[in-house]
């Protein structure tokens, strides 16, 4: 049963379909699967596919958008889904996706997944300023500022971030935590960031440890 629905899900992404992506998600929802399972079975691998398809040269800009704005209205749907946990907040975490870059799927899916943790998180969106970052953790009394950027061109605002917490003397303040598609481990080593988190389950786990080593 669920095969099919995860089948369905992401060719309805690869269409570029929103309605049909919307019912999927609705529908698998109703199946009983699990949140993350349906978008990480179901429609990530659209999304990827898409993507394959771009960096090959057989599916253009305007289908990109299409297969986006699908994937987004599916996203919703799954992320107001996710059951959340009793528990009190265990933390505060600002972040958002970097300046320079507008994608924003992935973090909004790690977002979610934050705040059904008991986490308190201020999203601050996509093509987010280093400075803008850093003065809403200063007002939001944050534990913790995580970014996400999915261009290689863009990495390197994690890095200036870590210079600039640095250079304004608030690096000891606060603890990193960085994602997307072209992050890595080695990345976060190179920079200085205290964690990578590769999903969003990855990324509760690590928000855990950081505060626990706060
Ligand atoms: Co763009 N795009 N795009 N795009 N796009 C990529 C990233 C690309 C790899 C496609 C490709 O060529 N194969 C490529 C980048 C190449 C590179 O940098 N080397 C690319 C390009 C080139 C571009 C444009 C430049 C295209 C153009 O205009 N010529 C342009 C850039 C615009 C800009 O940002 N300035 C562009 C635009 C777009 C759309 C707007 C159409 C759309 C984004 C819509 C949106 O986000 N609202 C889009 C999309 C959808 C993609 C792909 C196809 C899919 C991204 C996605 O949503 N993945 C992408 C190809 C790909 O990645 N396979 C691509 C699904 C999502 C669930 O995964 O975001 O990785 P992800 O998030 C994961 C983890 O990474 C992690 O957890 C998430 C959940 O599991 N994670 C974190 C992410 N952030 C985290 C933060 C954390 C912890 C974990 O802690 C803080």
């Amino acid at each position: 049963m669920s095969e099919k629905t995860f089948a369905k899900a992401t060719k309805a992404i690869i269409d570029g379909d929103a309605e049909n992506a919307a019912d999927w998600a609705k529908r698998g929802l109703d199946e009983g699967i699990e949140p993350l399972k349906l978008l990480e079975q179901g429609f990530v691998p659209g999304i990827n596919e898409v993507g394959d398809l771009f960096s090959k040269g057989k599916l253009f800009i305007p289908r990109l958008i299409k297969s986006a704005a699908a994937m987004e209205k599916a996203t919703a749907i799954i992320n107001a889904a996710i059951p959340q946990e009793e528990e009190i907040a265990q933390g505060r975490i600002v972040l958002g996706t970097v300046q320079g870059d507008v994608h924003d799927i992935g973090k909004t899916i790690v977002v979610a997944l934050f705040k059904a943790n008991g986490f308190e998180v201020l999203d601050l969106g996509r093509d987010v300023p280093n400075d803008k970052i850093i003065e809403e953790a200063e007002k939001f009394g944050a534990d913790v500022i995580g970014t996400s950027t999915l261009l290689t061109t863009t990495m390197v605002l994690q890095k200036e971030l870590e210079e600039e917490l640095k250079s304004a003397g608030l690096r000891d303040k606060y603890k990193t935590i960085i994602g997307g598609a072209p992050v890595t481990q080695r990345w976060a080593d190179r920079i200085g960031a205290d964690a990578y988190a590769h999903d969003a389950s990855d990324g509760v786990r690590k928000l855990k440890e950081l505060l626990i080593n706060r």
